[in-house]
């Protein structure tokens, strides 16, 4: 799976901060045919919606149309998850279009103590019941990526794979504090495979069609698309009420992208997602955009090939992503050791995009030195680079939920 090639690109990738090449960065308060934005409204109405548009068309690809009908099922609902502290669902969620569908699973914990929760809707990389020993969580069907370490051959899961994730996914912790959790397996919305036949791009396909056009979804945009129609179920469900749309490393990408284009989320965590997703591009740092679409060409429009080694050229940059979620609360988190997600460029983005968050009164990062490691920043925008290597740990988790927490009262 890329392997080889990520392998040798990762250890010929730069990462010597004095051959980051000098840049200038497009300033996100000036639009693109250069007027100063001063106001919220010139923001929403102008500039916001070109930098949408932008991303929409040149880097994510757009969603090709509107589904024709959308559906979910509760298969199964317990009171005594986790030894009685949460309750547990698990929804199908249907998309229907062209009289073609795809179905999708997700799994549910709610903290029993209150009657509506915020909870953290997040993707999973093996499937649901990787992420927790409880033996009630179904087993996806979908083809999912070999993985030798975690006992997974023939692109199948089974029982051997129950659990195996859980380090990821501080359940207990979130319970705890009163936060839910919901979870959904990707491969079920797209496999991760440089393929158009499969998932939810043939839904929309015209007679003859078998990949989208140059402008439209790869794979990252339709996982967010996916996280954007759990959302359709989630605000329906009345045990639960903010949702904090969470993701870590291509799921952060894709977490970004939900986050920019669906209000509907109360607020955006990122987590190690990198080039794509917070790092600036510009920087050159580790993972370059030339890269990404080498090792993973199904990952973005193939309109977004035309900034291979030319990061100049682009109007945009990766501070203005995360613009997008504004005013909303943003956290993007680093790991010291990831250098090819380029800590230093993720945190520069939160500065950059930070202007924006000032136009509603609402705090950023207001400095462009970083935070020493296992130092958090928590304002309205918030950073973090923590030790270890490129994952998801408790640490992350116990932040998360403390800076969450500040914006559910
Ligand atoms: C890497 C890829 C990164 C990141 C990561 C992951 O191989 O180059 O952009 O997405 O995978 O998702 O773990």
């Amino acid at each position: 799976f890329f392997f080889g090639s990520l392998c040798q690109a990762q250890s010929q990738a730069n990462y010597d901060e004095t051959k980051v090449p000098k840049f200038a960065l497009p300033d996100v308060l000036t639009s693109f045919s250069g007027n100063l934005i001063t106001n919220q409204t010139e923001w929403e109405e102008n500039r916001r919606r070109e930098i949408l548009q932008f991303f929409e068309k040149q880097v994510y690809g757009k969603v090709p149309d509107r589904l024709d009908e959308f559906g979910f099922k509760l298969l199964e609902e317990s009171n005594d998850a986790y030894g009685g502290k949460a309750r547990r669902k698990q929804i199908a969620i249907t998309l229907k279009k062209n009289k073609k569908s795809i179905t999708y699973y997700m799994l549910i914990y709610l903290p029993k103590g209150n009657p509506t929760a915020p909870v953290f809707l997040g993707y999973n990389f093996y499937g649901n019941h990787t992420v927790t020993n409880d033996p009630k969580v179904q087993i996806t069907k979908a083809w999912v990526k070999n993985n030798d370490a975690l006992g997974i051959t023939d692109n199948k899961a089974s029982e051997s794979s129950r659990g195996v994730r859980t380090h990821r996914w501080a359940i207990e912790k979130m319970l705890d504090n009163g936060f839910g959790l919901a979870t959904i397996y990707y491969g079920e919305i797209d496999p991760d495979k440089n393929d158009f036949s499969d998932g939810v791009h043939p839904l929309f396909y015209r007679d003859g069609q078998s990949k989208p056009k140059t402008n439209e979804w790869g794979s990252i945009s339709a996982w967010a698309f996916g996280l954007s129609k759990a959302m359709n179920y989630l605000e329906s469900d009345v045990n639960i009420s903010k949702v904090f749309v969470f993701g870590h490393s291509r799921l952060g990408k894709a977490a970004l992208w939900a986050g920019a284009t669906d209000k509907r989320f109360a607020g955006v965590i990122s987590n190690n997602s990198g080039c794509g997703g917070a790092a600036l591009s510009r920087r050159k740092f580790g993972e370059t955009i030339e890269q990404i679409n080498t090792s993973f060409p199904h990952w973005f429009a193939d309109s977004f090939l035309k900034y291979n080694n030319n990061e100049r050229t682009l109007p945009v940059d990766q501070h203005q992503l995360l613009a997008l979620v504004a005013p909303r609360p943003l956290y993007v988190a680093s790991a010291l050791d990831d250098k090819w997600a380029d800590p230093r460029g993720e945190f520069l983005s939160t500065y950059y995009a930070s202007s924006v968050y000032g136009l509603y009164g609402k705090k950023g990062i207001d400095t462009k030195e970083m935070p020493m490691t296992n130092a958090p920043i928590q304002n309205t925008v918030a950073y973090h680079i923590r030790t270890g290597k490129h994952d998801v740990t408790d640490y992350d988790w116990e932040n998360y939920i403390k800076w969450a927490n500040t914006f559910v009262k």
